[in-house]
């Protein structure tokens, strides 16, 4: 077998890649969780055959044929004791896909499998599909909820695009069935739609995010909650708005929730993203919020301001200034892995546990919404700090 001599070059530094060990930022310190090097995934951690034709009769300059440009948002799911993420793989023709890479550590070496995952392709209009978001349910289904991108037709306007929560399910990541998108009947287009791992009063559960319109929400006034009969057909009648959108805050313009909400002693903790908008655009952070664990729709915890936002590199790429997040995983002994991209172009992961995360979730003070407030707030810790030592 032939291969052309830069195939070898190549496949080095894809080896590297996939085998290099991931380490702590020391350099980043919050108390809350770690910062890693380097990111776990990067478009070099597409193999090889998924973008060369290596048959050098073919393709005698070994140029790619099918570039990849980012690989961003992924779930995250601890299965058969790997840490497996459904990636968003956007090639170069800037439609994505879903893929899924697994590492034995959490932080580094992911690997993707063989072939990118093959949805059952049952919407015509569907163009894009992006964002899954992974659920362990206790029905004993992985439930994988993504957004779903056609084609506005109504409208001349070549951009206007309509969103919708796409459903599938599988056991195994590898095969994977479709089920109706879901249907919110007071809600036009959705987006960040996330299954509660949990039956709530006999139903399925969902986080949604109420959009007008597939960039602004409009009147959708944020996180919103709501219960269905049935998942396979799932309609969801009445949405509650859980997570309010607020002025002058890091959700003023849309926030959506991420991964599905870890369940602790205190409550259900949720990883959501925020955004504001600024002279240069948009502003994606990540920030917490905890739920009842007998109605997680009731919010009893809102600590003040952004969870984790974009450092240094982080904060350019295809759409700078953005972090998101839509995947993490709690191993038995209570490690925290939350995953999330940088501007729209790579992902990282940060390391935390589930003491410190409730410390941080139930502990931070609230936003007081006021610059006044904001400052009594802070004095009274300094206050409390200058005495604490003494001065
Ligand atoms: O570009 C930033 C993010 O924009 C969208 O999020 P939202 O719906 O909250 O605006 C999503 O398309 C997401 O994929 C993307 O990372």
């Amino acid at each position: 077998m032939d291969l052309h001599p830069d195939y070898y070059k190549e496949l080095e530094k894809y080896k590297l890649v996939t085998t290099k060990k991931n380490m702590v930022n020391d350099r980043f310190y919050n108390g809350i969780y770690e910062r890693y090097i380097n990111p776990v995934l990067t478009r070099h951690s597409i193999p090889l055959f998924w973008r060369y034709d290596l048959n050098p009769v073919t393709n005698p300059f070994f140029e790619e044929r099918l570039g990849v440009n980012t690989t961003m948002n992924a779930g995250a799911i601890k299965l058969n004791g790997k840490y497996c993420l459904v990636v968003r793989v956007e090639g170069n023709d800037r439609k994505s896909f879903f893929a899924v890479a697994e590492s034995d550590t959490g932080i580094d070496r992911f690997v993707f499998r063989d072939y990118p995952v093959i949805l059952p392709d049952t919407c015509p209009e569907e163009t894009n599909v992006y964002d899954m978001r992974l659920t362990q349910h206790e029905d004993g289904w992985i439930y994988g909820v993504f957004c779903s991108e056609s084609k506005d037709t109504s409208s001349n306007d070549l951009s206007a695009a309509v969103a919708a929560a796409g459903i599938v399910r599988t056991k195994d990541l590898e095969h994977w069935e479709r089920l109706d998108n879901l249907k919110t009947l007071n809600s036009p287009q959705q987006r960040n739609v996330v299954l509660h791992p949990e039956f709530v009063n006999g139903k399925y559960a969902f986080y949604t995010r109420p959009m007008d319109d597939f960039i602004e929400t409009g009147s959708g006034g944020g996180i919103g909650f709501g219960l269905c009969d049935e998942i396979e057909h799932a309609v969801i009648d009445e949405e509650k708005i859980i997570s309010r959108r607020r002025y002058h805050t890091i959700t003023e313009s849309k926030n959506g929730a991420g991964a599905p909400p870890i369940k602790t002693d205190k409550g259900w903790i949720h990883i959501a993203h925020g955004v504001r908008n600024t002279a240069a655009g948009l502003r994606y952070v990540l920030y917490a919020f905890a739920t009842a664990l007998d109605d997680p729709a009731r919010v009893i915890a809102e600590p003040s301001g952004l969870f984790l936002a974009p450092h240094g590199g982080e904060r350019v790429g295809d759409v700078s200034n953005v972090t998101f997040s839509n995947g993490a995983i709690m191993d038995d002994d209570g490690k925290i892995f939350i995953y999330y991209a940088a501007s729209d172009t790579r992902l990282h992961v940060v390391t935390t546990d589930v003491e410190r995360l409730t410390d941080y979730v139930f502990n931070t003070p609230e936003d007081p919404l006021r610059s006044a407030d904001c400052v009594k707030q802070r004095c009274e810790l300094i206050k409390k700090n200058l005495e604490y030592l003494g001065r």
